[in-house]
């Protein structure tokens, strides 16, 4: 059986930025992929106007300040192949494709406690060991196909966004369905609308947006970037968000209702989705995020030319931003169509998918293909999915019924050795997610260096001090406004999953100092052998 220092699952963002970390100390380090090349989510996720909703010039490595001069990104907010198109670029340059091996899957993973090793097993039945292993796997990484009777039986052609066809699909002269409208949908409707001969859009929520505002990459805000380009990365660093961008100066309920509206002109018209990061009441007080919510639903009066469909749009059901806010191109827009059709779950939910298309409690919509934009098993679906077994022989999808647990969501008590990059419990999904990602993966190896200068073979968080973060994590969430929206964040959108707040709300800035503050004090909450 072949042994290695490390095993990475992944090659997104984490498990590339993690095997050059591991393999610049010298490190044996066997990296597995499930796709057929680099990327991770954005190797996955092809689907029309998939594209990302952080900016382009801060969404990228900031460990490679020669390829931040050199990179030019074509737009404001980059489309996905422009982003696979770097990912490629780096991985290629740094060598990183040889260390691992494609198209396989990690489906098991048992710790040896007698060698203080994990034996790993893939699809394939290969078996391998490792001192360490690392799941870089991704907090939307699970494509959650909806259970909906007769899914099966439709005739047409069915396509999971998170799994879209690498070649493409020609939706020209199609009746189409999108189910879902969430971020991917609200990116793909507009340019399914532009090819689709009728859609019909299934939507179960209305979602809060903000405007994109996406536009060619100014040549004059590139230059002036570029030329300050370490400052912003660093100031990214100390940030609550991970990126550039004004935080926490303005109490909403301080203003009155002429200034508040000046404001959020401001803001929307600036455009992105960091519209949470100015305000410090927005996720605390009810009455701040109603006037928000309100100016927000105003827009959408003003864009959809139908008021009823104005309404339906008009998210009503949770507060601002306590779902994942959606960055919108022309979404609202698309509605004033007359080939594009609402349909509210709400008020006439999914029956069933027949043959013909999705009948809900009305009627049947006949469609010839159905497109679901339905999200995914997020924050814990990618690593409950592998039989990751610890040191009693207990498995991490049994530990973790009732809602992960963790220690600073990067090590699990009983599963020694193993580290989560931008696991459940860390500010990831919350953040501009390079920037969490670059956080967590060079925390995990200045700690493994750590251990190798002290020949130190075994790391594990103590129970004790992983029920004190899950608490602190739970509270710090509860404190908020967030877990009052059935999301993803909560675990809402996955039947039966355990309704959790996941992600650390407290920002990355925070989040940095204390997982700083643990390996300065010689990795305190974890015991080390
Ligand atoms: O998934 P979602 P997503 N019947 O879970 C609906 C990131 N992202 O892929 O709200 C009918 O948000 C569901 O309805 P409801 C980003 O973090 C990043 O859109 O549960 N509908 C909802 O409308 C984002 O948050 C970028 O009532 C059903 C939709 O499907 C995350 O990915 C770009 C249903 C799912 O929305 C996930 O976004 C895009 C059912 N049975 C996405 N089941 C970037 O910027 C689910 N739905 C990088």
């Amino acid at each position: 059986m072949n042994k290695y220092d490390a095993v990475i699952v992944g090659a997104g963002f984490s498990g590339l930025y993690m095997m050059h970390r591991l393999r610049e100390r010298g490190l044996s380090v066997q990296g597995f992929e499930a796709g057929s090349d680099v990327g991770g989510t954005w190797y996955w996720n092809r689907y029309p106007g998939a594209r990302c909703d952080s900016e382009s010039l801060s969404y990228s490595y900031s460990f490679l300040p020669e390829l931040d001069q050199a990179w030019h990104w074509p737009e404001r907010y980059s489309e996905q192949p422009e982003i696979l198109k770097y990912i490629n670029h780096v991985a290629t340059t740094l060598a990183l494709r040889e260390h691992f091996e494609f198209n396989t899957r990690v489906s098991s993973a048992s710790f040896e406690t007698t060698t203080n090793t994990w034996c790993v097993g893939t699809e394939h039945g290969e078996q391998l060991t490792a001192r360490f292993l690392i799941m870089a796997t991704g907090c939307l990484s699970m494509p959650n196909w909806p259970k909906i009777a007769g899914i099966d039986d439709f005739r047409g052609e069915r396509f999971h966004t998170g799994l879209w066809p690498h070649d493409g699909v020609d939706l020209r002269g199609k009746r189409v369905a999108v189910i879902g409208t969430g971020s991917t949908g609200i990116q793909s409707i507009p340019r399914i609308a532009s090819q689709a001969e009728e859609l019909f859009v299934f939507q179960r929520t209305a979602n809060h947006c903000v405007p994109a505002h996406n536009s060619p990459m100014d040549a004059e805000a590139e230059q002036a970037y570029k030329s300050r380009y370490a400052e912003m990365r660093e100031a990214a660093r100390r940030s609550m968000s991970g990126d550039v961008v004004r935080e926490a100066y303005i109490n909403i309920m301080d203003l009155g209702d002429a200034e508040l509206h000046e404001e959020l002109d401001r803001t929307w018209a600036l455009g992105g989705f960091y519209t949470q990061y100015p305000y410090t009441d927005l996720l605390t007080s009810h009455e701040a995020n109603e006037r928000v919510a309100e100016y927000s639903c105003n827009h959408i009066r003003s864009r959809v030319r139908d008021p009823r469909v104005a309404e339906l749009l008009c998210a009503k059901d949770h507060p601002f931003a306590t779902k994942r806010l959606c960055a919108d191109s022309f979404y609202f827009e698309t509605f004033n169509e007359s080939h594009v059709h609402l349909i509210d779950l709400k008020a006439t939910p999914i029956h069933a998918i027949e043959a013909a298309g999705v009948r809900t409690s009305e009627r049947l919509h006949e469609v010839d293909v159905i497109v679901f934009a339905t999200g995914f098993d997020a924050m814990t679906g990618a690593l409950t999915r592998v039989d990751l077994q610890g040191t009693q022989g207990q498995m991490l999808r049994e530990v973790w019924q009732q809602g992960p647990v963790n220690y600073l969501g990067l090590g699990v008590a009983g599963f020694p050795n193993l580290f989560t990059v931008t696991g459940p419990g860390s500010p990831s999904v919350l953040t501009t997610m390079v920037s969490s990602i670059e956080q967590h993966v060079e925390w995990i190896d200045e700690c493994m260096d750590w251990m190798g200068n002290r020949g130190a073979t075994r790391i594990e968080a103590t129970p004790d001090a992983q029920t004190k973060w899950v608490d602190y994590v739970n509270q710090s969430g509860n404190a908020t406004l967030f877990p009052e929206a059935n999301s993803w964040y909560v675990g809402a959108n996955i039947p039966g999953k355990a309704r959790v707040f996941m992600p650390y709300v407290n920002g990355l800035n925070i989040y940095r100092d204390q997982c700083d503050a643990v390996a300065d004090e010689g990795y305190t909450g974890f015991e080390i052998s």
